[in-house]
């Protein structure tokens, strides 16, 4: 495999300008007859370049060029690609292939999902389907003909609207879609099958009536309101926020079983994961009815930054994912807590993108190669691509920000574009030169802030000087300094906000200072005391913040800061630092001693009035064993889960009445309900069931197992089901596994948690869990769910028992990953992950894992699997 280069960009050499398909679908034998009008490319003058088209695992049947049918030395043909020469100008080209989706096991292109037909193109499936020039830079109008058996397949959907529909011989019928929107292929969707729609409608700011349609198997149609409430909901935001408004008379959503990631943003006709649409609240969680309105929404806000406008190039992916990202999160948190939304990206944020930069992996937010584009759908791409433009919306403001992308979508409305046409709408509107903040686009690396501050009582002065350096990654040793917004307050000795002051001038109580040098000093004057700092207000940079602070200034932050996302951050790093001395203690043989300011200041957050359950919550949750592995060069996951693990007994054991009070204050008359307060109260009695259960009392057992038996809703019953399932006394965990297994054993999206549940326990047999459950007839390395919920939930979030100094848990990994190259090039690449990232281990360790990538080197890869492997053992 050979990797492509940003630099090597080349306009299309032909562009299209209608596309006519029809699909005679059948399991093995499928025919896809295309027809081309295609036209050279004014953008590349250089005459008799050949016409190339992609095309992979097609069976040509025939090819036509202006109606003449031509025969095999007309034309060159490989594994890849198609090649015409000295072809006219504008031409019409005809050709009939035939696939076999039933066998289609990577789930790209067409492909069938629990017997139904299903596509995935983006980024580069459409060339699965048929001969074509594969690019998202080629916009084309669409038409599509499917033809099917009408009784298996009484449902066929394709993009845009329907324009004719009629029988056929044998029982067979066939409808027409025409897409008026020009799209790139990846944008292309057909379905057809046994499905049934639940039906709303909207009208548009400009009055106009569309067509919402969610369909679902059956045994679903139950499970589809939140959805359409969702996707209602987003279309009003999209409308006041961005002014953005829908374009077709149609929109659809298709659940489907077997999907390689969460959804999937085809014009009009959405395909998503069925877990990321359905959700009755007997049945699933507040949190996945928090993923499904944030994805219903992201994909929605996808018409406009992604289909209207699109990327170039699959190096730009960042311009359409970080952007709607960004607008997904900007609509969650208008739709519920702004603080709560953001201290949950912010959690996962700098645990699993900052160890996607620290890794083998790494890239910048637009990689300059790739291998295969499908391995950079990542956490840097999406997320951090999201800080990008959270950054950029902050220095130039909200309302600039909102001319610049009304800009943006006038302007490039129906085009390719790069990242710099959107940043030069944001530079233009705000006349600010952003020309040094495009490297936050092109170095990798998480950027380390240090901050240094000191108090002189006689001059009345406090200094604070901020440096910054980004680390090297692979293949970018050097970094320039980067533009980075610190947004800060100083905070007085009573709590409040100090009034700041700057070389003369006054800057109020909260500034964002841009930080552009490696080093700069600022000098705040008329400080009649000593102020804590408090830096990076609300995440106002994707940065590794490095500052020393007492325990004593972070419990004092814990409730003064007036920023809420820094009051939640200031009690996560008093966490860590008390869980820090744990593992010091550990690591020198000593007793460990829990200091007591972690507990003074979680008896202060129990005390107190409890006025926002929902950030209260957040600020009982200890730091994940992942993140307190992210602040070490060398990581001792033995000593991590022992820490974790011991701060966590000796604040539940100290703290047993609070918890138990607040737990019993939550758990009064809950009759489930949807509403916010609901949901917050929920998620804050679980939190305390969690601690409660974690001194293994056996009246928290009781309580977790009353809870099992009576929750009305999955939220609760989940909840439970994992206290007793992770206690260290099984007696009623595993009871209460089986009784669940058989309640749910029906519901495919539940017996993801249960799986997930059971190979997520700290006890030493979960890896011998994980190897029965494989077994077990609910599971299936064919469905990604599934390998997610079993296998991926074992490796990511039950990290000690992952590495076992037996290094079973490598093997194990291994095994699968070398079995789904062959199954799922996609998800095998992704799975591997956690092997990849051996650098930090000890060295005992890291031969282990070495050995088993070598292990998987030495088969024959699939390209995703073998940039992945490459990268890491470079
Ligand atoms: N754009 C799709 C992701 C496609 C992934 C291809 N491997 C979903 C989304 O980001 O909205
Ligand atoms: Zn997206």
């Amino acid at each position: 495999p050979k990797a492509i280069h940003l630099k090597d960009y080349l306009p299309p050499a032909f562009l299209v300008q209608q596309v006519d398909l029809c699909f005679r679908l059948d399991d093995h034998h499928t025919r896809v007859i295309s027809r081309l009008q295609l036209q050279r490319n004014p953008a590349r003058k250089e005459h008799d370049l050949p016409l190339v088209l992609q095309g992979q695992q097609l069976q040509l049947i025939e090819l036509k060029l202006d109606g003449r049918t031509l025969s095999s030395s007309d034309y060159e043909l490989t594994d890849e690609q198609l090649t015409l020469t000295g072809v006219p100008d504008s031409l019409v080209l005809e050709s009939e292939v035939e696939i076999d989706p039933l066998s289609n096991t990577a789930l790209e292109g067409l492909y069938q999902s629990s017997g139904n037909f299903c596509t995935q193109c983006e980024a580069e499936g459409f060339r699965r389907i048929t001969f074509y020039p594969d690019r998202p830079d080629v916009l084309a109008r669409f038409t599509t003909r499917i033809e099917a058996d009408q009784s298996r397949f009484p449902v066929l959907l394709s993009n845009g609207n329907p324009i004719e529909r009629g029988e056929l011989p044998d029982g067979h019928h066939f409808v027409t879609w025409e897409d008026p929107f020009p799209k790139p292929a990846y944008l292309f969707a057909l379905v057809a099958g046994q499905l049934h729609p639940v039906k709303d409608t909207y009208t548009t700011l400009s009055g106009r009536q569309v067509a919402l349609e969610v369909w679902v198997e059956k045994e679903n149609l139950h499970k589809c309101d939140h959805a359409l409430r969702s996707l209602k909901a987003a279309m009003q935001w999209d409308e006041q926020t961005y002014g953005r408004e829908y374009d077709l008379d149609i929109y659809m959503i298709v659940a489907v079983n077997d999907f390689n990631m969460g959804a999937m943003e085809n014009k009009g006709l959405n395909i998503f994961n069925s877990s990321c649409v359905l959700a009755d609240h007997r049945s699933e969680t507040d949190m996945a009815f928090h993923r499904v309105e944030s994805v219903v929404a992201h994909e929605y806000f996808h018409n406009w930054s992604g289909n209207r406008v699109t990327c170039r190039d699959w190096f730009q992916l960042s311009l359409k994912e970080g952007f709607t990202v960004f607008r997904d999160q900007q609509f969650s948190a208008d739709q519920h807590s702004p603080a709560v939304e953001r201290i949950q990206q912010v959690a996962m944020l700098r645990t699993a993108q900052f160890a996607e930069d620290a890794g083998p992996t790494a890239h910048p937010v637009r990689p300059e190669s790739y291998i295969e584009i499908n391995n950079f759908y990542t956490l840097t791409v999406y997320e951090k691509g999201a800080e990008v433009v959270r950054m950029l919306s902050e220095l130039v403001g909200r309302d600039t920000f909102r001319k610049g992308s009304d800009l943006y979508f006038e302007r490039f409305d129906g085009q390719a574009v790069t990242v710099e046409d959107f940043v030069a709408c944001m530079a233009e509107v705000s006349g600010l030169d952003l020309s040094q903040f495009m490297r936050w686009y092109s170095q990798a690396g998480t950027p380390q802030l240090t901050a240094e501050s000191h108090y002189n009582p006689t001059a009345r002065t406090f200094t604070l000087t901020l440096r910054q350096h980004t680390p090297a990654t692979p293949g970018q040793d050097l970094k320039e300094p980067l533009l980075i917004p610190v947004k800060l307050g100083l905070v007085g000795p009573s709590g409040q906000d100090l009034p700041m002051e700057v070389n003369g001038e006054l800057w109020g109580q909260e500034r964002v200072v841009h930080l552009k040098e490696q080093e700069q000093t600022w000098t705040f004057h008329n400080l009649d005391a000593e102020p804590v700092p408090s830096l990076l207000r609300g995440f106002s940079a994707p940065v590794r913040l490095l500052l020393d602070r007492s325990p004593e200034q972070l419990a004092f932050l814990m409730t003064a800061d007036s920023d809420g996302f820094n009051r939640w951050d200031a009690g996560q790093q008093l966490a860590l630092l008390a869980i820090r001395e744990l593992i010091n203690q550990q690591q020198c043989g000593a007793a460990m001693m829990l200091n007591p300011a972690l507990i003074q200041a979680y008896r202060q957050l129990l005390d107190a009035q409890v006025t926002d359950p929902a950030i209260l919550a957040e600020m009982l949750q200890l730091p994940s064993e992942a993140y307190i592995a992210e602040q070490y060069d060398q990581v001792d996951v033995d000593a991590i889960h022992l820490a974790r693990d011991y701060a966590r007994k000796t604040l539940a054991t100290a703290l047993y009445p609070a918890f138990l009070k607040l737990y019993q204050q939550f758990a009064k008359n809950q009759a489930w309900s949807a509403e916010a307060a609901a949901v917050a109260g929920r998620r804050l009695k679980n939190t305390c069931l969690g601690w409660l259960v974690a001194t293994e009392s056996e009246e928290a057992l009781q309580l977790a197992q009353r809870q099992f038996e009576q929750a009305d809703n999955m939220t609760d019953q989940l909840a439970a089901l994992i206290c007793l399932a992770h206690a260290e006394d099984t007696t009623s965990g595993d009871p209460a596994l089986k009784a669940f297994a058989l309640q749910w054993a029906h519901d495919p999206l539940v017996m993801d948690s249960w799986f997930s549940a059971q190979v997520t326990r700290p006890h030493p047999d979960a890896l011998e869990r994980v190897k029965l459950l494989m077994a077990h007839p609910a599971f299936s390395l064919k469905n990604p769910n599934k390998v997610r919920a079993l296998i991926g939930a074992f490796v990511n979030q039950n990290r000690h028992n992952f590495h076992r100094r037996d290094g079973s848990g490598y093997a194990l990994l291994a095994d699968t990953v070398i079995e789904l190259n062959r199954i799922n090039p996609q998800i095998a690449a992704r799975l591997v992950i956690p092997l990849t990232r051996f650098r930090r281990m000890d060295d005992y360790r890291k031969g282990l894992m070495k050995n088993e990538l070598e292990r998987i080197r030495a088969e024959k890869l699939s390209p995703d699997l073998f940039e992945v492997i490459e990268k890491s053992l470079a």
